[in-house]
């Protein structure tokens, strides 16, 4: 396979300043006629290319005149045309199967739709096309299918003219006025039902807004209405930025490879990000669609009007577009709250990913396949690139910068380069150091020493950091890091304030003077770095810091801290005693000023994985004995405090209010420690609030809870739940994420027959993710030492991949983490990774992320 390269980048040989598009839709057999503006580009005799994957030329005009066969010919499915002027006018007739299409890239059915995937090469599926971001093309789209069928027909920009043809068909034709790379190229067909509403821009243009789903979910999709209307006026006021067009469209489908796509002024989502109601949807699914729908909005600038040059650029759109989406649930809800699941998305996904085989820096060298560095290092890892940037520039400079970026790059394909370099001159800094973070993989790790002199009262703080080595890249540089800190006096329990220290020497020192006694560290505050920090504090230390931190991230890090060192020393052997862990809770959950939101998160035992993550060879089942006697020991300690809080915490009617969210997911945390307890009536709780909620959080968590255990409950429940969803697949998915997600020592084998359930498929995505996806970050479950779980998730791979290489592939990344178990584990890992590669007619998907992750 062919291994494409950053610095082999060339500007485009032609342009495509126009393009017109006609397509004759039906599901079985789609006609497809492009008509391309070509010019060419500079001073070259090279031919016209236009990529193309699964599709042959039926016709090729050039200048309205039909080519012979030998004047065009295909060449790895690209069609190579040699034209003699510097402009021409190109025509190509493709046809297509969108219900054979089970890549869903490119023109596909769904539930009866037919709706378009482009991003990041599907477009070359649908017709031929220099398919790079790099060329920009106003599009004229004309779309003609059976009106029964097909009432609604939707395309990127304005509606301009519809009619009736004989036949039962009809047509519609949508412009779009802003040249745009063709991934951000889309086109939906369907008998879709509208919420409609409106918007009035800061300079008082009216947008109709439209979110389009099947008529029964209409009741479902305001919640993805408010936070529309509410991403629109943010932008505004944030970044200054106001919506362009006079229609903004929203289409949800059933069967989508991933989240949501941008697509200009028709965003196709995963129907999981748009459809709420309080009896299928968490909270968290909640903030999903409210997070996932400002995401997708606020590319229309972050990637639409100022797009990627080319895709090793990724993270400019996707970085900054993260950040941004971030800040805004930040602002409709708890900026603390908020950074704390950040912080646990990142290092979940994205440290694992900078610690192991896949680890790629944030603008990527090299790829064989593109759809794999969608990753959590170009999402979030790029996020916290643009966040430290804003954090040494202060609000007002980074605004500056922000300005600077969109008005000189506006309709323009742009470079990470660009960005910082906007950032140094909006901003007024030098950034020259800082670009190192674009470069180099890996998560650097930081060693804080501190050291006190009662005679010279004065403070020593010791800075070390070291870049591990990551595939490609041995030898690394030192970082800038910035790193918010503060000293706290043990007696007054307060510091002098927070302070910006800059990290960027491999070892630094940094003296305070005038501290009598020794201050307790309180380092990365608001998690200011994405880096691993290591520091001398004590237990005591760190209980101090879980009561007294002013900075609620550094608090709850206070409260982890606590809790993964009694833990690791436990899973190393060690009778570490849990009096410290067990008080900071107590502190914690009788604190009557915390936000309960916070509490929950405090008291939350650090994750199986994440306990994995700490230890150099993971041993999964010492990990979950470890974290289980904890979880049993805090549950029976402070067992009138669990009954009390989930008794008192029980609402009397259902709101979205950050109070009542915050109120459910305290009273769910209390509900889990009460069961672990093992106090007798545990499960009985658990069941009464399974059957007496009114709202899928406290539902789920119910069942989450019962689902670990053993007991009669269990079984009851999980069959209500399915006995309730199974006509819905988006909640009938939560019946299978909760048991393969389940801390059941039968999982394994529970996951085995669920793959066999009538209503498993693999043709949905949204289902493979909820059965395959959850069980393969179960660390205890899918680490089985039998090896079953690996078998499993192979075959999964195996099978998918012939349909869906794309959602195939992102299954293979928890395999290649077998550097980190004992021999057993690692010899069973790699064994399924070879039977993975041996298959013939692998995709190049699967082939990349199975190859790179046996190295
Ligand atoms: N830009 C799309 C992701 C496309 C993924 C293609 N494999 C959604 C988003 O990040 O907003
Ligand atoms: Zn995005």
């Amino acid at each position: 396979p062919v291994i494409i390269r950053r610095l082999d980048y060339r500007p485009p040989d032609w342009l495509v300043p126009d393009v017109t598009l006609d397509f004759d839709l039906d599901p079985a057999l789609t006609k497809v006629r492009a008509t391309l503006s070509v010019t060419r580009n500079g001073d070259h005799d090279r031919p016209l290319r236009l990529d193309g994957e699964g599709i042959v030329p039926l016709a090729v005009c050039v200048d309205g005149r039909p080519l012979a066969q030998d004047e065009w010919h295909l060449e790895a499915g690209a069609l190579i045309i040699a034209l003699p002027d510097s402009a021409h006018s190109v025509e190509t007739l493709v046809e297509l199967s969108p219900e054979g299409n089970s890549k869903l890239m490119g023109l596909y059915a769904s539930g009866g739709l037919l709706c378009t995937q482009c991003e990041a090469e599907g477009f070359r599926r649908i017709t031929f096309f220099p398919d790079r971001p790099d060329i920009l093309s106003r599009y004229s789209v004309r779309m003609e299918a059976d009106k029964a069928r097909f009432p609604i027909l939707l395309a990127n920009g304005d509606p301009i003219e519809q009619g009736d043809l004989t036949g039962g068909r009809h047509w519609a034709r949508w412009n779009d006025p802003f040249p745009k790379p063709c991934y951000l190229f889309a086109l939906v067909a369907g008998d879709l039902a509208c919420n409609a509403d409106r918007f009035v821009t800061m300079s008082g243009r009216e947008v109709a807004l439209g979110i389009w789903v099947r008529e029964a979910d209409i009741a479902r999709t305001d919640h993805a209405m408010q936070a529309l209307k509410n991403s629109m006026a943010w932008d505004e006021r944030v970044y200054g930025r106001e919506y362009d067009l006079d229609v903004f469209n929203i289409v949800a489908v059933a069967d989508f490879n991933f989240g949501a796509m941008e697509n200009k002024g028709l965003n196709i989502f995963n129907s999981r990000y748009i459809l709420a109601d309080p009896e299928t949807a968490t909270d968290i699914d909640y903030d999903g669609v409210e997070g996932v729908v400002a995401h997708e909005y606020f590319h229309n600038w972050s990637g639409n009007r100022v797009t990627c040059r080319d895709w090793f650029q990724l993270s400019l759109k996707e970085g900054f577009t993260v950040f941004r989406d971030q800040n805004f649930s930040a602002d409709m809800g708890s900026h603390a709250v908020k950074r704390i699941e950040d912080v646990r998305i990142l290092r979940a996904g994205q440290f694992q990913e900078d610690s192991g085989p896949l680890a790629h820096p944030v603008r990527p060298e090299s790829y064989m396949e593109i759809s794999n560095f969608y990753t959590a290092t170009i999402y979030n890892k790029g996020a916290e690139l643009i966040r430290m940037m804003a954090l040494m520039l202060g609000a007002e400079r980074f605004r500056a910068g922000t300005d600077l970026y969109f008005d000189r790059h506006d309709g323009e394909a742009a470079t990470c380069e660009d960005f910082v370099l906007a950032m140094e001159e909006g901003g007024g800094i030098d950034l020259t150091q800082f670009r190192l973070w674009y470069e180099q993989a890996g998560t650097p790790h930081v060693r804080a020493l501190v050291t006190h002199d009662p005679v010279s009262q004065s403070v020593e703080l010791t800075l070390d950091q070291t870049m591990p080595p990551t595939p490609g890249q041995v030898d690394k540089q030192p970082m800038a890091i910035p790193l918010r800190t503060a000293l706290f006096d043990p007696a007054s329990g307060e510091h002098r304030g927070d302070e910006l220290l800059m990290l960027t020497e491999g070892r630094q020192s940094f003296t305070f003077t005038s501290f009598p006694a020794a201050p307790i560290l309180s380092i990365n505050r608001g998690f200011s770095a994405p880096v691993i920090v290591e520091t001398n504090r004590s237990q005591a230390d760190l209980a101090f810091l879980s009561a007294h931190d002013d900075d609620p991230f550094a608090r709850y890090e206070a409260m982890q801290q606590l809790m993964v060192n009694v833990l690791v020393g436990r899973i190393a052997g060690h009778a570490t005693d849990d009096a410290d862990v067990v008080d900071a809770v107590r502190n914690i959950i009788t604190d009557p000023l915390l936000d309960p939101a916070f509490v929950a998160e405090a008291i939350r035992l650090p994750s199986e994985a994440y306990l994995g993550d700490q230890m150099r060879l993971v041993d999964p089942d010492a990990i979950h004995a470890a974290r289980d006697a904890l979880q049993q020991q805090i549950g029976a300690a402070l067992e009138p405090f669990w009954r009390d809080i989930h008794a008192r915490t029980k609402a009397n009617a259902f709101s979205l209010s950050p109070a009542a969210k915050g109120a459910r997911k305290l009273r769910n945390a209390a509900l889990h420690y009460l069961v672990a307890s093992g106090a007798q009536d545990g499960p009985a709780i658990a069941f009464a609030q399974f059957s007496e909620a009114d709202n899928m959080t406290e539902r789920q968590a119910a069942l989450g809870t019962l689902a670990n255990g053993a007991s009669p409950e269990r079984e009851a429940a999980l069959d209500i739940f399915y006995n309730r969803y199974a006509a819905d697949a988006l909640t009938l998915d939560k019946w299978f994420q909760t048991q393969a997600f389940a801390l059941h020592p039968d999982t394994v084998e529970l996951v085995a027959q669920l793959s066999e359930h009538k209503d498993f498929t693999l043709a949905n995505p949204n289902r493979v993710r909820s059965l395959f996806g959850a069980f393969a970050g179960n660390q205890w479950g899918f680490h089985h030492k039998s090896g079953k779980g690996y078998r499993l998730l192979a075959d999964c791979i195996i099978a998918l991949d012939r349909l869906n290489p794309q959602t195939a592939a992102k299954l293979v990344p928890p395999l290649g983490r077998w550097k980190r178990f004992e021999e057993g584990r690692a010899a069973l890992m790699r064994a399924e990774l070879q039977r993975i590669l041996a298959q013939s007619g692998l995709s190049k998907d699967v082939t990349e992320q199975a190859g790179k992750s046996l190295e």
